[in-house]
């Protein structure tokens, strides 16, 4: 017979309680044994190293998930305010080193695997990279919530789980072929599923108002399409202080009653259609990177990640306060990570008054007090804008709402500013045209208390130009967090031997304050420190040309100078600049002008958005330059350019440590902020670079003697439009002018007859928004000084000290610090960490 007890739906505190995992070596070997031969089921027989990766993770995140329990507790007992970070992108790369090194468990570990036959750098390169994001924004976002657990804030990562990440790339006859990233096809021991926490999503429809029992006007969204929003949950550890946040992706699931209604209808065809169509919401990340793409799939995909975020932090809110929505405003924030999940602001309205039956006063002072929104772009063509007819189509109650906030909006505008009808349709959230279409940035600010950019430059140009007309309105709205980046992945992690260097001399107190690597600046004066240094940058520029060696079986010299530059391929960043220089190198090897010569290694790596055809073009471009230059008997070891195929987080991690010199050369004004160029930097790499982003910060913070400067500012640049002429630059410059003969020789494509010429033909043309032709002359300068200073090694050593040394201000603990001293205002959560 049963007893009673056994019909209880909710388990008894007794099965909750576990014993707390050990933390030894001897702990974390039985464990793995056990989950490597039961719950995998392998044996001495089994050749995968792919088995032993698992199960070291599951041993690993048993003990983040005892810590995730603990942190969750904390929080529910302090009842405090919490942040949540909305993005369509987190770019969070391998996990398993992080766990380790967060859990203080690194050298433990790699002991137990040893003493089990097996090297930890093997099993760490087993994982697949979790690349749900394009480039500098998603990465960003991984940053972030990594230093939100470190700095013990109450932080929930909210994003989507698509099935596809980043597209692997290929390099085919020098041309980018983009590969399909299945990157869960062996599973993801990380996540675990919360079925229980789905959330339903509408789209279609239409909307009907009736007025409700308490004779207030109610609007209704009906006949809709649902899909379900399902939670994937990744535990987020702090640095070794017993804080486990959350990283909560949503994916798309087909509802069962919409199924189960096609398959009555007798259309079992039509079911699964519909199913694979609900399903496919989140199936793949669009691959561009600031450039905006428009498809009615990607406005899908915003709302479900805005809807299923806010319905899940409401039903929290709901399960514990009831339908009082008095304190949520002040228990509650979230940050727009750009626009993209700037539908938020009307769905947060919708659920308030619709569901929960607030008035349009009440549900717009509770919006307006909880969103805030940081913009990462300012180039025209990342700008989103939704057409009106789409919006309509897909979500109309969210039209609805979106008019009537413009309504709202345009009389706040009217009264600033009576009768000036330019101003009205400037700021209207409705661009007129052709086809009206939504301005996502424009909905984002009017509904945030909070607008940010994302370096000073950036944000100073947002308010000046950009967003000119709302900074007049709303001054108080606007401010500047400069990015960052975690200093547990881009330094302990990535170059231990570096940060083993660093911990000796300075104590190991920067891992969480990386303003103390200031200390580090006496050192560039120690020789025996300098020693050890240059000794630390050419083993790990040693083992990037391994690894070049052992995919492309080219020999690299670890002594010549490793000039990098790695990130999206986009005409702004002006990757062609840099290959002129590289062709410039070339001539002077071809015509004899060798003399005090510095060997270089021009590496360049990034991804193309695959429509994007000039940005497909520079890497066929590079390709082709290289294999010309790293061919010819001439050049020999004074010159190569490689390209680095599929450049992804953990490509960055082996990079990153191996660079001599960080090219940072962005047209100015263009890069919002750049992030590759403080892993650099924080790794002992100088910049060249113009005052573009986050560069000029970092020029104040080395000092100009340790940085090397080129290029226009962004002034010039805004002052060079309408009389720039690239072809009397070319004519006045003698080098210049023997590069583009070369080009337009077709020198590196003999047998490919016209293939640069739109290459060729945007630099050369008086319209070209990168100036690149502009700066050629004062790059190549500066590339002079570089190579001086690279040839007197003690000089060049203690500049790439001084670098690291003042990078402190680049951790995104500060950044962190500072959004949430001026924007979201928590307050830390101790947790118990032991466990
Ligand atoms: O954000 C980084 C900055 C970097 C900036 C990048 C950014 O270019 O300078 O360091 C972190 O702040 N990414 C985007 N804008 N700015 C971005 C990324 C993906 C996008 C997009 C814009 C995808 C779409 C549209 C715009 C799309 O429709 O798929």
């Amino acid at each position: 017979m049963p007893h009673r007890n056994f019909k209880k739906s909710k388990p008894s505190s007794t099965i909750c309680t576990l014993p707390d995992l050990g933390m030894e070596k001897r702990h974390l070997m039985d464990d793995f044994k056990r989950y490597y031969g039961h719950r995998l089921g392998r044996d001495e027989n089994c050749k995968s190293l792919h088995y032993a990766y698992e199960a070291l993770s599951l041993a690993i995140s048993d003990r983040l998930i005892e810590r995730w329990k603990k942190t969750y507790n904390a929080y529910k007992e302090q009842d405090c305010k919490r942040a949540n970070y909305l993005s369509m992108e987190f770019l969070m790369g391998r996990t398993l080193s992080n766990a380790m090194i967060n859990l203080g468990l690194t050298d433990i570990a790699a002991k137990a695997m040893y003493d089990l036959g097996l090297e930890m750098e093997e099993l760490i390169d087993s994982e697949y990279d979790a690349g749900l994001g394009n480039g500098g924004l998603g990465r960003l976002a991984a940053c972030f919530i990594d230093s939100c657990a470190t700095l013990q804030l109450p932080v929930t990562g909210y994003g989507l789980r698509y099935e596809y990440g980043m597209f692997s790339q290929l390099i085919i006859n020098g041309e980018q072929v983009e590969k399909p990233d299945h990157w869960l096809r062996n599973g993801n021991i990380w996540e675990i599923e919360r079925f229980e926490y789905k959330q339903a999503i509408k789209f279609g429809g239409h909307t009907e108002t009736h007025i409700d029992e308490r004779g207030q006007k109610r609007v209704c969204w009906i006949d809709t399409h649902d899909v379900l929003a399902v939670p994937y949950d990744t535990p987020i550890p702090g640095f070794q202080n017993g804080t486990v946040n959350t990283l909560r992706l949503w994916k798309a699931m087909a509802t069962e009653e919409f199924n189960l209604q096609e398959f009555n209808e007798g259309d079992y065809a039509e079911a699964v259609a519909a199913k694979n169509s609900a399903e496919n919401i989140t199936m793949v990340l669009y691959p561009n990177d600031a450039s905006e793409n428009g498809k009615v799939l990607r406005l899908k995909q915003q709302y479900l990640l805005a809807s299923a975020s806010l319905q899940d932090v409401l039903s929290i809110w709901i399960g514990r306060h009831g339908n009082d929505f008095t304190e949520f405003a002040a228990k509650n924030c979230f940050q727009l990570n750009d626009t993209h999940p700037s539908i938020a602001v009307a769905e947060l309205m919708r659920l308030l008054m619709d569901i929960h039956g607030l008035d349009w006063d009440h549900a717009w002072s509770i919006t307006q007090k909880t969103m805030a929104y940081t913009n990462h772009t300012l180039l025209p063509e990342a700008l989103e804008r939704w057409s009106v007819n789409l919006f309509k189509q897909l979500l109309p109650r969210l039209m609805e709402i979106i008019f009537e906030i413009n309504a709202h909006f345009l009389a706040e505008v009217s009264a600033h500013w009576p009768g000036d009808k330019d101003r009205l349709t400037r700021m209207s959230l409705i661009e007129e045209g052709s086809e009206q279409q939504v301005r996502m940035a424009y909905l984002a600010i009017v509904g945030s208390y909070s607008v940010n950019g994302v370096a000073e430059l950036h944000s100073k140009l947002l308010q000046q130009g950009l967003f000119h007309d709302f900074y007049e309105l709303w001054p108080q709205k606007f401010n500047n967090k400069t990015n960052g980046v975690t200093p547990r992945r881009w330094l302990a992690s990535c170059n231990p031997e570096l940060a083993a260097l660093i911990t000796k001399s300075i104590g190991d107190g920067w891992l969480t304050d990386l303003s103390l690597l200031k200390n580090l600046a006496p050192f560039a004066d120690d020789k025996a420190f300098r020693d050890r240094w240059q000794q630390i940058k050419l083993s790990a520029k040693q083992k990037l040309v391994d690894l070049k060696k052992q995919e492309h079986d080219i020999d690299l010299s670890v002594n010549a100078l490793f000039d990098v530059q790695v990130k999206r391929i986009h005409e702004y960043k002006r990757q062609l600049l840099n290959v002129l220089h590289v062709i410039h190198l070339y001539d002077r090897i071809k015509r004899g002008d060798t003399a005090n010569w510095t060997n270089r290694c021009v590496l360049i790596g990034g991804k193309a958005a695959p429509g994007y055809y000039m940005a497909k073009k520079i890497i066929k471009f590079i390709n082709n330059v290289g294999s010309v230059i790293n061919h010819d008997p001439d050049v020999g070891d004074r010159l190569k350019l490689i390209f680095l195929p599929n450049y992804r987080v953990s490509a960055m991690e082996i990079i990153c440590p191996g660079a001599d010199l960080s090219e940072q050369i962005s047209t100015a004004g263009k890069e919002a902020s750049g992030t590759g160029n403080m892993k650099f930097m924080m790794n002992g790499a100088l910049t060249i670079g113009t005052l573009d982003g986050a560069n000029i910060e970092i020029r104040e913070e080395v000092g100009n003697e340790n940085f090397f400067l080129f290029g226009l500012t962004e002034e010039q640049v805004e002052a060079s439009r309408n009389h720039y002429d690239p072809a009397s630059i070319i004519e006045q410059d003698e080098d210049l002018k023997r590069v583009m003969n070369l080009l337009e020789w077709s020198h590196f494509n003999q047998f490919e007859p016209g293939i640069f010429d739109a290459l060729i033909g945007s630099m050369k043309s008086p319209h070209d928004p990168w100036l690149t032709i502009a700066d050629f002359r004062s790059f190549v300068d500066a590339q002079k000084l570089v190579e001086a200073a690279y040839q007197d090694t003690e000089h060049w050593t203690r500049m790439s000290i001084l670098n690291c040394a003042a990078s402190g201000k680049f951790s995104t603990d500060r950044t962190i610090t500072e959004y949430n001293n001026e924007i979201w205002k928590l307050t830390p959560v101790k947790v118990d960490d032991n466990c």
